[in-house]
């Protein structure tokens, strides 16, 4: 596969937004920040498990998130926080198919993705009106994944994890974080083209908290611009997770937010375009400001 042509940090320049949007139907996302807010459908997620467990609650949110700035819902029916186990392949369907089908019907121009990486949970998401496929385990999930996205023809996102959920956070370790996720995600996208999924239609992201420590993911917000390099559109996500409330001293999820805030602006400042966020409208100000700064103001 053609890795596209190294980069280097300077963000403005035709080659950074050619190569940082994405098609989803006759929209484009990108070269600017995407906002993705969080819709977790799942009783145990790390900072809202149980909230959104009724499609109404669930759907309420959506719109409250797509108000607020959010181009994409991000819609899971699976925690995939630090030791949880798998759930039914059923439950995870029937928790997420009625919320994708009563917010598209509210609001019909919703960009949802689905963040699964079961090929039958996809595939009923994407029956519902999903449009994007988030796969955490980067198509080693379930073999009959790759075919999917390209028989549809739809945005991928291939995310870094060392482990498995239930494992990953007992003593991560790496030679080099930075070389290892960056060559783990170029052989990721060399195999889903290989598979047959469009190229332009990959999003890579370094699967923060994933089988990592506060170093690791420091390291991969730090370096995030080695990752950019690579060609494809990035995705960053950090919020509210645990590496900040280490930091912050906040240790409940909710109030991590402004730490969340401070990562995603340094992530855009590296190049990231796309950002998976529960607080959509303090990221989605701040990354206005930062993005203002990386490709001038007014807009040209
Ligand atoms: N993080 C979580 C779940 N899904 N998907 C991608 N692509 N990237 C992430 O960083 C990511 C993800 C875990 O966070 P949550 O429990 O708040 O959803």
């Amino acid at each position: 596969m053609r890795i596209k042509k190294e980069k280097t940090r300077n963000t403005r320049n035709s080659s950074f937004e050619s190569s940082n949007t994405i098609g989803v139907g006759d929209r484009t996302l990108g070269p600017d920040p995407v906002l993705m807010g969080v819709l977790n459908v799942t009783p145990d997620s790390f900072s809202d498990g149980g909230d959104f467990l009724d499609p109404e609650v669930a759907v309420a949110h959506a719109t409250t998130m797509l108000d607020e700035g959010a181009r994409i819902i991000d819609v899971g029916g699976e925690s995939t926080r630090p030791g949880s186990d798998p759930t039914p392949p059923e439950e995870e369907a029937r928790r997420v198919v009625p919320v994708i089908r009563e917010m598209l019907t509210e609001r019909p121009a919703a960009i949802v993705s689905i963040d699964t990486y079961r090929a039958g949970t996809a595939e009923a998401a994407l029956e519902a009106g999903a449009r994007i496929v988030n796969d955490v385990t980067a198509l080693r999930g379930d073999p009959r994944m790759a075919a999917l996205v390209a028989d549809a023809r739809c945005p991928l996102i291939l995310m870094h994890m060392l482990g498995e959920p239930k494992t990953m956070q007992r003593d991560p370790r790496y030679g080099d974080v930075v070389r290892e996720v960056r060559d783990f995600l170029a052989a990721r996208a060399g195999h889903a083209v290989a598979a047959g999924v469009q190229e332009e239609n990959i999003i890579l992201d370094p699967g923060i908290g994933f089988g990592k420590t506060s170093e690791h993911n420091l390291a991969l917000l730090e370096h995030l611009d080695s990752l950019v390099a690579l060609g494809f559109p990035v995705l960053f996500g950090a919020s509210r997770k645990s590496f900040i409330g280490k930091i912050t001293g906040a240790e409940e999820a909710r109030e991590r937010v402004f730490g969340t805030v401070a990562a995603n602006v340094i992530a855009c400042d590296r190049g990231a375009t796309f950002f998976r966020v529960h607080d959509v409208r303090a990221n989605r100000e701040a990354l206005a400001v930062a993005a203002a700064v990386r490709r001038g103001w007014p807009h040209l």
